[in-house]
């Protein structure tokens, strides 16, 4: 069969605040590559489309002339609408095209989704490699789905959804995501996220065991770990084909078994690959030793979650961490010779402005290379989504297009707070973080490619944007004080 796998258009404005549209970038999405290996493993032709570099109406014109049998499209929430209005386009050019979507929004509301439009006739939950063959396999013998696991379809006009499919034991089966039917060269990261190009994303292994309130755990908690042969074939294929200096794993957990990453990094150092990398770490996963093989073997940047700084916050997070324990993690990263990225979030429930200073105090004392700070976002499926629609813990937008955490207006606003509050917050920490003279000089210190000259720079605009709206805001402020 022809099939078309696509990302629905889409561009910075849908997913970012005005002042930080110009640090914004564009990576492949994995989930999709690798539903295309697999269909393409399968004998199927693909056609992949990313939303990010065509009009809604260029991919509809792509779609038809392949002659695309059947069209899969990969849905978050935030960006459902765009995937949703593509879809309808599709069908209504060519109505025996088959339709499919499949990503985190489609897992986590399915029956939503299939119900607010006619367009759609299958919807993969879960994991999608197996399911996505399965299907596309019935569809191209004419034989109904409605025995497939891991999926939502209609049948006799009525929403039939199908045994859970199980997640994957093995992902050494998987082929390696199919990159080469993907635009590379027009891809690129988005600034801060990367010390230098070509980079290009991985996956060692899929899963997390932690609770976290405002994360939502598609696979459940139990961790599959890709073999450390495996990932560093991939990289040296990435090596060789596309020359890449840099490698960002997209791990939920990545140091979750320490025996795993020792031979993940001797594999990489015995094959005498000179890659950089970046990974994901929860605070209370990391020691000294294991951070030192990390890199000698080429790590240069762990991101930790950080959340809050204080720890009644983390508490209501479940984030199962202490403030003493994140100080630790990166003291220890730094002392070996690892930057850190960390993140933070503002609008938790029961949060007040002054708790929101104290986490902006924190991250100036952890003194990470790189930060950010999100309001934070119940995503469907999330306990922390549920708690909201039960009426707990505070308000939300209805609109799927607001569930985004780097929008000019936070979608969810906590009882404790204003959502003027959590961007006024969310405008301060950078500001307050950027602003002084020690951490200017270790950034300018610590250039390591023209990469990040040119990430400083448009970081640098973001920053003054953001102090012209701080100005604004006050400037207001002051102006209903003196007429109340
Ligand atoms: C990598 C990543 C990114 C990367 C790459 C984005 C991308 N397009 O893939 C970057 C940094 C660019 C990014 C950006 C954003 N992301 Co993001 N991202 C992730 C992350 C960390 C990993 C995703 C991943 O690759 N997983 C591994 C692959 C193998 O799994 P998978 O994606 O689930 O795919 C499997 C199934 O879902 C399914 N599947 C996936 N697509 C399809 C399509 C079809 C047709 C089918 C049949 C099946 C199928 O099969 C796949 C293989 O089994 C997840 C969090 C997470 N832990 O998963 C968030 C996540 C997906 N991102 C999220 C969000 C919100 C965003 C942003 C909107 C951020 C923002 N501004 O607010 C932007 C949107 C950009 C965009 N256009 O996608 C949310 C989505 C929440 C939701 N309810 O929809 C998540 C879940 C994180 C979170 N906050 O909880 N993200
Ligand atoms: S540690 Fe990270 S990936 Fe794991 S549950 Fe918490 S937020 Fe999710």
């Amino acid at each position: 069969m022809r099939i078309a796998l696509v990302v629905p258009p889409w561009g910075p404005d849908d997913i970012r605040a005005k002042d930080t549209r110009g640090i914004s970038g564009c990576w492949p999405t994995p989930g999709l590559q690798y539903v295309a290996a697999v269909l393409r493993d399968a004998g199927h032709e693909i056609l992949f489309l990313e939303g990010f570099f065509y009009t809604n109406e260029e991919m509809k014109r792509k779609t038809l002339e392949f002659n695309a049998d059947a069209l899969g499209v990969y849905v978050i929430s935030l960006l459902w609408d765009k995937a949703k209005q593509f879809i309808e386009d599709v069908k209504e050019a060519n109505p025996t095209i088959y339709t499919f979507i499949g990503g985190h929004g489609a897992t986590a509301m399915p029956e939503t989704l299939m119900n607010d439009t006619e367009s759609l006739d299958a919807i993969v939950i879960g994991e999608g490699e197996i399911t996505s063959r399965e299907l596309m396999a019935a569809i191209e013998e004419g034989s109904s789905p409605g025995n497939i696991k891991g999926l939502l379809i209609k049948e006799n006009g009525r929403l039939l959804r199908t045994p859970p499919r199980p997640i994957l034991d093995n992902l050494d089966e998987l082929p390696f995501p199919a990159v080469d039917l993907c635009e590379m060269d027009r891809y690129y990261p988005s600034f801060e996220q990367v010390s230098t190009v070509p980079a290009m994303q991985m996956l060692a292994s899929r899963g997390c065991d932690g609770s976290c309130l405002y994360c939502y755990k598609m696979y459940g908690k139990r961790i599959r770990l890709r073999s450390p042969s495996l990932i560093v074939d991939e990289i040296e294929y990435y090596k060789n084909e596309y020359g890449v200096r840099e490698i960002k794993f997209w791990d939920e957990h990545f140091t979750f078994s320490h025996e795993h990453v020792y031979g993940f990094c001797n594999e990489l150092m015995e094959r005498g690959l000179k890659v950089r990398w970046w990974v994901s770490c929860r605070a209370d996963s990391v020691d000294r030793p294991l951070l030192k093989a990390m890199k000698k073997a080429g790590c240069w940047c762990i991101n930790y979650g950080v959340e809050s700084g204080v720890q009644k916050h983390l508490d209501t997070l479940m984030k199962n961490e202490t403030l003493d324990q994140i100080r630790e993690a990166v003291r220890l990263t730094h002392s070996v010779g690892i930057k850190t990225h960390t993140t933070y979030i503002f609008g938790i429930p029961g949060e007040t402005f002054e708790d929101g200073l104290k986490t902006i105090e924190f991250a100036k004392e952890l003194g990470s290379f790189t930060v950010e700070f999100f309001p934070i976002t119940p995503f469907p499926g999330t306990p922390l989504y549920k708690g909201v629609m039960k009426g707990l813990f505070g308000t939300m937008s209805e609109n799927l297009s607001d569930q985004g955490m780097l929008l000019d207006r936070p979608c969810f606003v906590p009882f404790s707070m204003t959502a003027d509050e959590i961007m006024e917050l969310r405008r301060l920490a950078y500001i307050k973080y950027f602003f002084r003279p020690k951490f200017l000089f270790y950034r300018l210190m610590n250039i390591m490619s023209p990469f990040q000259v040119r990430a400083m720079w448009s970081g640098a605009k973001s920053l003054l944007q953001m102090v012209g709206e701080q100005i604004s805001a006050l400037w207001k402020k002051t102006i209903n004080r003196s007429q109340s």
